[in-house]
């Protein structure tokens, strides 16, 4: 019994680093090689195509200088279509308002609702006049764009076309 829990313990765990080690992974402050600033919008990015070296660690400032609230996520177009429908839950749950975050309601529904929690390090999720920064290690050949999930903003174009060279 207590081996079959290991095992379980195990798969479940390789799988979650093997499906995250996919998109690359959080990196230090220390191995950062190159900043890349990055302004939001309503609704697009500033500049919306980046050309990163396989490998290479980024720290990328970005700021909101929209009216509305914006997301910067860095994943496949296939993470970002299944994460649109946690954030249309967001919205329908009121946490995600129109130009406001209500942070007090997403820690109190995140306890029964994990998706509901919305932290996670390849994104981040600003309201207007806001910054924040993220470090991420493109160690991997996937095909990765980062985009925003705002309902109706990624329909919009609100993507940032990563190019591998
Ligand atoms: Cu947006």
């Amino acid at each position: 019994m207590k081996i079959f829990i290991f095992l379980l313990l195990f798969i479940t765990n390789m799988g979650f680093s093997a499906s995250m080690k996919n998109i690359g992974e959080k990196g230090e402050s220390f191995e950062v090689d190159r900043v890349i600033e990055i302004k939001m919008y309503d609704n697009y990015f500033e500049p919306n195509e980046i050309n990163i070296k396989k490998g290479e660690t980024i720290k990328f400032l970005i700021k909101n200088f929209g009216s509305l609230v914006h997301e910067f996520n860095i994943a496949t177009n296939k993470m970002h279509l299944s994460h649109q429908t946690e954030m249309l839950k967001m919205m329908e749950k009121e946490i995600l308002l129109g130009d406001k975050i209500d942070y007090k309601k997403m820690k109190e529904l995140a306890k029964t609702d994990h998706s509901m929690a919305h932290s996670h390090s390849n994104s981040l999720l600003l309201e207007p006049n806001k910054s924040g920064e993220i470090i991420w290690k493109f160690n991997t050949e996937t095909k990765l764009e980062a985009a925003c999930n705002v309902p109706g903003h990624y329909e919009s174009d609100m993507i940032v076309k990563i190019n591998f060279n």
